[in-house]
């Protein structure tokens, strides 16, 4: 039984309390993730790290730890009761260790749940497209004297234009044809898009750009909200690391503006919303436009376009390998996240023009 496993787990973390129920959270296309009640009336989320995914995970504990405690000393002004709202807490084991290793090789770590907060996987209202701005723009600021080089590459390449390429040419090389017949249209606008997709990458590897702490994960559903739709904390820091601020500003919009959930099948709901799209960089421009150079800035709007095909073309990757690597709920689900990033692309390029910043 599942509570009994986790139980076991919970135990090094705490050997004078139990857990009495839980809840498997399913946004997550890589952990596992569970929230869970003890019996002392404490509330946490237990999560095991996938390690088929990511290959060093001490290290990516450390970058999370690492980035907490940061925020912490930033945001020290605050109270106790503050403080553990806005920054992620994460618990000891009894040995005095950050994560657990089970018998079977699994990783695990403990997070302080943090109580009155709620996520979105879609946005209805210019206030929360404002206030994930703004806190993303915070979480981007307060680190930016963090020495990046301190952090681990978690996944080394994560962003990386061609290296998403060639692992795609290597999946085209070996899909089914029955997958590469359904994927034909998509495996076109890959291509079709190519040239402009590598602008950012450039400018990124000629040092124009440079490399600063970065999210690298900044969907909505990973941003805390109040009950007063105002941003409390920026979580899931699995993929802190190196990179370049396009890429947070980038897959921010990427899920702020979509009009319907990543997955969604129905294209015709799939639309890129300008007004979200503007609330969103009038929120980080405000804690980040002194922080961020012309250059950066003018590469904002491609940013977006850039992180939104990353997607797409992960997606259409896996679908071609036969999904093993993001989880799937049915047969075709990765080519349907794959149809709804490029009708997104499609529907921002209409309005790319008023993107400018
Ligand atoms: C994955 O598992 P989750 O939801 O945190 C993926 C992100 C994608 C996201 C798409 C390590 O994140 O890059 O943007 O799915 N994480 C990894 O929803 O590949
Ligand atoms: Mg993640």
């Amino acid at each position: 039984m599942i509570l009994n496993k986790l139980n076991s787990i919970y135990a090094y973390f705490n050997n004078n309390d139990e857990i009495i129920s839980f809840d498997q959270l399913a946004s997550g296309h890589i952990n596992d993730t569970y929230f869970i009640k003890t019996k002392q009336n404490s509330f946490f989320i237990l999560q095991q790290i996938n390690s088929g995914v990511f290959k060093d995970v001490p290290g990516l504990i450390n970058n999370k730890v690492l980035i907490s405690n940061h925020l912490k000393d930033k945001k020290k002004h605050l109270s106790p009761i503050e403080l553990k709202r806005r920054v992620l807490s994460f618990v000891k084991t009894l040995n005095g260790a950050n994560y657990h290793k089970d018998n079977d090789g699994n990783y695990w770590n403990l997070m302080i749940y943090i109580k009155g907060s709620i996520t979105y996987e879609t946005v209805s209202c210019e206030t929360v497209a404002y206030e994930g701005g703004k806190l993303m723009g915070d979480f981007l600021n307060l680190t930016s004297d963090f020495n990046p080089s301190n952090l681990i590459d978690v996944i080394p390449n994560f962003h990386d234009m061609s290296f998403r390429f060639n692992q795609f040419n290597e999946a085209l090389s070996k899909a089914s044809e029955d997958r590469l017949s359904k994927a034909n249209k998509y495996i076109k606008l890959v291509s079709d898009l190519k040239e402009e997709m590598h602008i950012i990458e450039n400018l990124k590897a000629s040092g124009d750009i440079k490399l600063r702490v970065t999210h690298n994960d900044t969907k909505i559903s990973n941003i805390l909200f109040d009950l007063d739709k105002k941003g409390l904390c920026v979580i899931d820091t699995d993929t802190v690391m190196p990179g370049i601020v396009h890429y947070d500003f980038g897959d921010a919009i990427r899920t702020i503006c979509n009009t319907a959930a990543e997955d969604e099948k129905d294209l015709s709901k799939v639309k890129f919303n300008i007004g979200y799209y503007d609330a969103y960089v009038q929120g980080f421009l405000k804690e980040m436009k002194p922080d961020l150079t012309a250059l950066e800035i003018e590469y904002l709007p491609l940013g977006a376009k850039t992180m939104i095909f990353i997607m797409g073309l992960r997606f259409l990757t896996d679908y071609l390998n036969n999904d093993t690597y993001y989880k799937t709920s049915y047969l075709e689900h990765n080519l349907d996240r794959c149809k709804n990033q490029f009708k997104l692309i499609e529907s921002l390029t209409e309005q790319f023009n008023k993107m400018k910043i």
